[in-house]
């Protein structure tokens, strides 16, 4: 695969991917990104211009995607509307372009004949009990919750759907929570160290039990690049790296790390229909594949996360009042 096309490569986990791709292959990269509120021309700083090209358009545009496509021997599709507080303000844009989306790409893969990976969530199985012995399997039931986790449920069936119907040689995978740098504020863990930071508190929904199973995003990357290198078409893989905390848990930690005290946060209203435990079992990936992840404690990859928000105020600050007055509007 020498040439691989990005979706979704100036957000979060798309450009640390991108990032990972340069240096883990020789593979030329080009990166389809909208650049919405949730990307960041700055994720992509630094990369080689003769190996790394950003191309600005719309996932749902076929008109830009079916040329595009063409070019490449591969897609992995990271691109989304990926916050489930968004979806429940307005579903739309999530049903535009994780559906409608994801339709344009499978289109173009299936008449131009490159792989494709499509990335999704462990939110597609709904949620599990706090005592339920089970972790979610490639066998799990589809259950979403959330306008966001039924349009990327729907985008996964599409995916099963084409493979099956048309032949197109694809691959999916479904990830837990991911953390590292990059993340925009209005995700959980960013929104409470910067709420540190600014002076404020953090902000926990409800009572703050429901748990959450955190990998690294460098983990994810690894993992990703594994499937489409060595993973079955037409298979599904769970990602996780055993990392399930509560939310108070990691709230307190966060707490502790600029010693402040372990009660100095706030309960704010409960997201409706919140999801209440999310745990990985992925040990298809990790023996039919080998995966393993590398970043296995949590507190000292969290630490680093802390101290990469500390040293990138800059990076964060200018969307941080945006996003804290729409969560304020909501009591959140
Ligand atoms: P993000 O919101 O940080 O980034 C999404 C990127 O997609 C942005 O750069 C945005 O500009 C781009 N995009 C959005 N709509 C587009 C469109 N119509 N056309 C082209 N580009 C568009 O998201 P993320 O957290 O990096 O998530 C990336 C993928 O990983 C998503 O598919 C998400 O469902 C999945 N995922 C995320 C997590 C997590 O914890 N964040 C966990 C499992 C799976
Ligand atoms: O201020 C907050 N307080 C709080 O208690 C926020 C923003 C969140 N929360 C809770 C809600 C969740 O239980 O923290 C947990 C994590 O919340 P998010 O960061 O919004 O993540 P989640 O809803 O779990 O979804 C994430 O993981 C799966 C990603 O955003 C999705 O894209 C991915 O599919």
């Amino acid at each position: 695969m020498d040439r691989i096309l990005v979706t979704g490569g100036a957000g979060f986990i798309g450009s640390n991917f991108v990032h990972h791709l340069v240096a883990a292959t020789d593979a030329q990269v080009t990166v389809l990104d909208k650049l919405t509120y949730a990307a960041s021309r700055a994720t992509l700083a630094g990369l080689p211009e003769s190996r790394v090209r950003l191309v600005v358009g719309d996932i749902a545009d076929a008109g830009v995607v079916e040329p595009l496509v063409a070019e490449h021997d591969a897609v992995v599709h990271f691109a989304a509307e990926s916050h489930n507080d968004n979806s429940l303000r307005d579903p739309s844009p999530f049903v535009q372009t994780n559906l409608v989306g994801t339709f344009t790409l499978l289109e173009a893969v299936r008449k131009a004949g490159a792989r494709f990976h499509h990335v999704s969530t462990d939110e597609v199985y709904g949620d599990l009990e706090l005592d339920d012995p089970e972790r979610f399997t490639e066998a799990s039931p589809y259950d979403p919750s959330s306008p966001y986790s039924s349009t990327k449920a729907g985008s996964d069936l599409l995916v099963r759907a084409w493979v099956r119907s048309f032949g197109v040689q694809a691959t999916i995978s479904n990830c837990s929570n991911n953390y590292g740098p990059w993340q925009h504020v209005e995700k959980f863990i960013p929104r409470q160290i910067t709420n540190v930071v600014a002076g404020g508190r953090p902000k926990l929904y409800g009572a703050g039990l429901n748990v959450r199973d955190w990998i690294h995003t460098e983990d994810h990357s690894s993992a990703v690049l594994t499937i489409l290198r060595s993973g079955k078409i037409g298979e599904t893989y769970l990602i996780g790296a055993d990392g399930e905390r509560n939310n108070l848990e990691v709230v307190q930690l966060i707490l502790r790390h600029f010693g402040r005290p372990e009660d100095d946060f706030d309960h704010v209203t409960d997201r409706a229909g919140h999801d209440l435990r999310y745990a990985i079992d992925a040990t298809k990936l990790r023996t039919e594949l080998g995966w393993k992840p590398v970043y296995c404690d949590f507190e000292s990859g969290l630490a680093a996360t802390i101290d990469w928000y500390v040293a990138h105020e800059d990076w964060w600050r200018p969307h941080k009042e945006a996003v804290e007055a729409a969560y304020a509007a909501k009591g959140q």
